[in-house]
């Protein structure tokens, strides 16, 4: 039997571990000395670990995790030992003292290491991925976050083959060995979790800068890349030193130790880690140069960079105490980014590009079997709970407190919540309470927003009366159930609103109303007329919300909102509102909606207003976000109302259109200024409009696009148009495209999504010949990502194909991917967990499609409890 399982009626399943049945650790390890020998075939670790007990606990039998080891020998005071238990990928020592230095040696294997998690070799590099439970595969120890310790790491190996060789912390020694081998000593001053380790060998380059730090210190900047990729690491470099600068005056936070380092690696599980001082990235989050990264891919860098370096304090100074607290460190941080990448960039922008991933992604996670609290409370894998509730509706629970604390008492919390726990190993009800202490505030209502998972509905309706000048505004709130939740409390729901009269002057600024029942009456006086309310600005809370605002109120607040990310809604509103009706009625008069698109030309074609706005207002919302207002999804239903009306636009405006694509066609330097990227992005996105049709006209206009591109962006945009196109155009620069870049790995991850979300009728075949491609890697996350996710996300037409071919595809990869790598196996279930909300036909194929892989056998604990979760 696997380690962590327990026998059900006749079947093995995996072990839930329950938040309730927290017992803190019962021996602290204060000290670590950790010794790698890292040679081609084989690495030996050898750990030191000076226990005490733990005053705090309740036992005396020391636990320690271990996976895929061979124990060489342990010792206690430097004697033998063999007095523990090995069972269940677990030491075990009952009775073991007081205090005493165990040390463990033994083998482990890295070169062979396909799951990504511990000690890995990414392109001859060793690199570390040890959240959330990787270290159990470098040494056995207490793999907890609330077992903090100082460590002390020496690595030895070949120095041709592995010249830079690096740890957490400070370098105290370096040296060299015989046989051509050397080594490096490093000390971390700061104790930590285990998750936070890292170690790197390899054959790199590196790039340098310093940060002079709110104190006068130097910090040095380390950026490591492989040889010929240093040219594409100086926005991750900028980056950095903006992020340094905005946390220092923003959360007064300072940088403590005197080097920081980024390490690039291909192969990787996620976006990129936080261990301390040594943080270690996927490629596809540091490398940006205009001729291989789209502007998408230079705010993601700037974004992440900003997110893991926030971590040194929000994750890493201050930690969790357990999984369960995930959202802590994480929530917290994405806030962080997010209100970094705001300031940095168009904050209405980013709100609305934020507010449309949240409804994309964790609306239908929320809708989906797999729904879980903020703070969950229990789990069967931990790696399956780093999702975009944890991270993203945990970050709108942050902005929702700074929302009702207001932006000074929020900075006196955080100062509290630093000055309180700075070392500490803590939980989200800790953070609150901050909240609360530095306001005064109740906030047990809030902290609801923790434990209720699903996405509630706010539904407001309004009424003004002439005579006492009066406008009442009425919210309901509801709460849908949930997975193992029913019966849920009303929340407390921060609305912020403002009202304007009929000639869209705001009257009444922006409040926030604080909602604490289900249903709940807000007056507002001195309204001299019947006026039109904005409500929810700036998406003030993550609900679903309906109103009875009609088409005319809302195109008013198209117009004229003062709040940016209103104006874009409304405008989505209205657009999902045609969409409805068209996919009623296919014959249904849609003229106003074209007409006021037309306005919109126009506007731009006057130059007024933001570009970047412009281009969010000329799309329509996207298949997954539509399929979110269904109770009934139909992903070729949506897709056909959606082509109808962006056909009947192409139609009515192609003149304006055109002339507006060349009145945006940039001319002079490249710059990622907000402005430069506003300006490509409304001319790729009328690009979209005019080529919608397929023709052979629309294949030269895309064809020509490419040909004149200085840029990535651009040039990723005419791909994207002649995707789903059979003009021979086609071909020609999807093959030009793949001879230009074949040397830029990330390039040719371009090129694989590119071809994967055509929808278009040879796709299947088209799929088959990618799959067998000699570039295609499965044990590569990032090209798994590239072809299968591109796919089954970005695909819906084609992967919810009623001959069933589609899910076929992604089950057969899961099947092997289970095997290669448990994590990316885990989430490329995702397209399928909201199965239940499609038709009849598409329901069953999908279903069979995860009973299928339930049935494979041999299923990771990572994939069982995805597919069973799903199916439940
Ligand atoms: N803490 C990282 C994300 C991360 C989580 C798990 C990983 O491996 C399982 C890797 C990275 C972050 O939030 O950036
Ligand atoms: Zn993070």
């Amino acid at each position: 039997m696997s380690p962590d399982t327990e026998v059900g009626s006749n079947i093995i399943k995996p072990k839930t571990i329950y938040l309730k049945d927290y017992a803190p650790a019962p021996y602290k390890a204060s000290h670590i000395n950790l010794v790698f020998e890292l040679f081609e075939d084989k690495t030996i670790v050898r750990s030191e670990v000076l226990y005490i007990k733990n005053p705090d606990g309740n036992s005396s039998t020391l636990i320690l995790n271990g996976q895929d080891q061979t124990i060489l020998s342990v010792e206690i005071d430097g004697v033998a030992f063999t007095g523990y238990m090995l069972a269940d990928n677990q030491i075990t020592i009952n009775e073991a003292g007081e205090k005493f230095t165990l040390t463990i040696t033994s083998e482990i294997h890295p070169e062979t290491n396909t799951a990504l998690e511990g000690l890995y070799k990414s392109q001859g590099t060793y690199c570390t991925q040890c959240e959330a439970e990787g270290f159990r595969r470098i040494t056995y120890f207490q793999d907890r976050p609330d077992v903090l310790s100082i460590f002390s790491v020496r690595i030895e190996a070949d120095k041709s083959k592995y010249p830079v060789l690096l740890s957490n912390g400070n370098l105290v020694e370096s040296g060299e060995l015989a046989n051509g081998r050397h080594f490096t000593a490093w000390n971390d001053p700061f104790p930590k979790p285990c998750y936070l380790f890292a170690l790197v060998a390899g054959d790199l380059v590196r790039i340098e800068d310093t940060f002079k730090t709110m104190s006068g210190r130097n910090v040095d900047l380390h950026i490591y890349v492989r040889s010929g990729d240093e040219g594409q690491c100086d926005h991750a470099m900028q980056s950095l030193k903006k992020s340094m600068q905005w946390d220092e005056e923003k959360y007064g936070r300072e940088y403590e130790l005197d080097l920081f380092n980024i390490v690039a690696v291909s192969d990787f599980n996620m976006g990129a880690m936080e261990n301390t001082s040594l943080n270690i990235f996927n490629t596809k989050l540091v490398l940006a140069h205009q001729e291989t990264a789209t502007d998408t891919d230079f705010m993601s860098v700037e974004g992440v960079i900003a997110h893991e370096y926030f971590h040194n304090w929000t994750g890493n100074r201050v930690t969790c105490r357990d999984w369960f607290q995930l959202s802590l460190k994480e929530g917290l941080t994405v806030f962080r980014d997010h209100e970094f990448s705001a300031d940095m960039n168009s904050r209405s922008v980013q709100r609305i590009d934020d507010v449309d991933h949240l409804r994309r992604f964790q609306f239908s996670e929320d809708a989906s079997p797999l729904a879980h609290a903020v703070q969950p409370d229990n789990f069967i894998e931990i790696s399956n709970f780093y999702t975009m509730t944890v991270y993203e509706k945990g970050s709108e629970l942050i902005r929702m407190q700074q929302t009702l604390l207001g932006e000074d008492t929020y900075r006196k919390a955080t100062d509290l919540y630093f000055d309180r726990y700075d070392g500490h190993a803590v939980t989200c009800d800790d953070f609150v309470q901050c909240m609360a202490d530095a306001s005064g505030r109740d906030m047990s209502q809030f902290f609801l927003w923790y434990k209720q998972a699903g996405t509630p509905s706010l539904i407001a309706s309004s009424q003004y009366d002439e005579e006492q000048k009066q406008f009442t505004l009425t919210l309901k709130q509801s709460q849908a159930d949930t997975p193992g939740q029913t019966n849920k409390k009303p929340l407390l729901i921060p609305v912020a609103v403002g009202l304007l009269n009929e000639q869209g002057i705001e009257t009444h600024p922006t409040q926030v109303l604080e909602m604490t029942e289900r249903e709940q009456s807000f007056t507002f006086d001195n309204v001299k007329t019947r006026p039109v309310p904005s409500i929810l600005r700036g998406f003030s809370a993550p609900v679903k919300l309906t109103t009875d605002l009609s088409d005319d109120n809302l195109r008013l607040l198209q117009l004229s909102d003062t709040d940016g990310f209103n104006k874009w809604e409304a405008g989505q509103t209205i657009a999902l509102r045609t969409i409805e009706r068209v996919m009623a009625d296919s014959e249904v008069d849609i003229s106003q909606f074209i007409d006021d698109i037309g306005i919109m030309i126009q506007q731009g074609l006057n130059n007024k207003g933001d570009k970047a706005l412009l281009a969010r207002a000329l799309s329509l919302p996207a298949i997954a976000v539509i399929a979110q207002t269904q109770d009934v999804i139909d992903p070729a239903a949506i897709d056909s109302a959606r082509t109808h009306i962006l056909k009947a636009i192409k139609r009515t405006h192609k003149d304006a259109l055109l002339r507006l694509y060349k009145d945006n066609l940039s001319m002079g330097e490249f710059s990622i200024s907000p402005e430069a990227m506003g300006r490509r992005s409304l001319k790729n996105t009328v690009l979209e409009l005019l080529t919608v049709t397929n023709g052979s006209g629309c294949a030269a206009l895309a064809k020509a696009h490419y040909d004149h591109a200085d840029n990535m962006t651009d040039r990723v945009a005419a791909l994207a148009c002649l995707s789903d196109s059979t003009q021979p155009e086609r071909e020609e620069v999807f093959t030009d495209f793949y001879h230009r870049f074949k040397d830029y790995q990330l390039v040719v991850d371009k090129w694989f999504s590119l071809q994967a979300i055509a929808n278009r009728d040879e796709i299947f075949d088209d799929f088959a010949k990618l799959r067998n491609h000699a570039e295609f890697n499965i044990k590569n996350p990032n090209r798994v990502r590239s072809l299968y996710s591109a796919f089954a996300i970005n695909n819906p037409v084609k992967f919810h194909d009623p001959s069933g071919q589609g899910y076929a595809i992604l089950r057969d990869a899961i099947i092997e991917l289970n095997a290669i790598n448990p994590q990316i196996a885990a989430r490329q279930v995702t397209p399928f967990r909201e199965w239940k909300r499609y038709t009849p036909e598409l329901q069953a194929k999908m279903k069979d499609a995860l009973q299928a892989i339930m049935d494979s056998g041999n299923l990771s604990s990572d994939v069982f409890e995805v597919v069973s979760k799903s199916l439940n």
